[in-house]
């Protein structure tokens, strides 16, 4: 393992000479999910998953210049103007770049509590907050094969659970639920097999120990100034 971790990171550093993208650093260690995410997978999804969309994206836009120097958010909002060669790569690697750094930032192994304000909004939108809980994790269970369930913020400044298929994003115009982006799992099998095999109800049960409310409910507070 410290060997390949050495060797993958000089392969990173190589790559990331020229390219804009870089794998993000993870905020806290790969076993610091332990018990509900498993550190072997924790080093796995993050080395090899995000990476290799971090990699995949930078040589997508290396043709493109122009590109690269747009804010990902900007290229996400815009879809139909990325060059047709690499639209497919740019939806597959640019959103598994964004969605997994956004991902790692809604889990902490230190216990937090949703804002008031996130609070009272998950009570005036879901009724209370164990149905809110309910209403997330059916959505999470019946993603179809991989993708992602979300909450976000609307256009009109309602929190609202919403899926998307393989890395789509809220943030991406070509998806039908659009939106901020205040919390997310991943639901694709790399996400949970190792340790949950097919249960990946048991998974998300799981993530609901290690949400991180503190990151969640500042994105909230973003969201709702804009
Ligand atoms: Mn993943």
């Amino acid at each position: 393992m410290r060997k390949n971790a050495f060797i993958f990171t000089m392969l990173m550093v190589a790559s990331s000479l020229s390219a804009q993208y870089q794998l993000p650093k993870l905020a806290y260690s790969y076993s610091a999910l332990e018990p509900y995410i498993d550190s072997a997978t924790m080093y796995i999804h993050y080395n090899n998953h995000h990476g290799a969309y971090t990699k995949n994206l930078n040589d997508a836009l290396a043709k493109y210049p122009e590109l690269q120097k747009k804010p990902i958010n900007e290229l996400f909002a815009n879809m139909d103007q990325i060059p047709e060669d690499i639209e497919t790569s740019v939806s597959n690697n640019g959103g598994g770049y964004w969605n997994h750094e956004f991902f790692w930032n809604c889990m902490s192994p230190s216990k937090t509590q949703p804002s008031i304000a996130l609070s009272k909004a998950i009570t005036e939108n879901f009724g209370s907050f164990e149905n809110f809980k309910k209403e997330f994790s059916s959505a999470a269970s019946t993603v179809f094969g991989s993708g992602w369930a979300w909450l976000i913020v609307t256009d009109s400044g309602k929190l609202k659970i919403v899926k998307t298929a393989n890395q789509d994003n809220p943030l991406m115009d070509v998806v039908a639920d659009k939106g901020t982006p205040i919390l997310a799992i991943d639901v694709w099998e790399h996400a949970y097999y190792l340790k949950n095999k097919n249960v990946r109800s048991a998974y998300i049960e799981n993530f609901w120990q290690v949400i991180n409310w503190q990151f969640v409910s500042e994105k909230y507070a973003d969201a709702v100034k804009k």
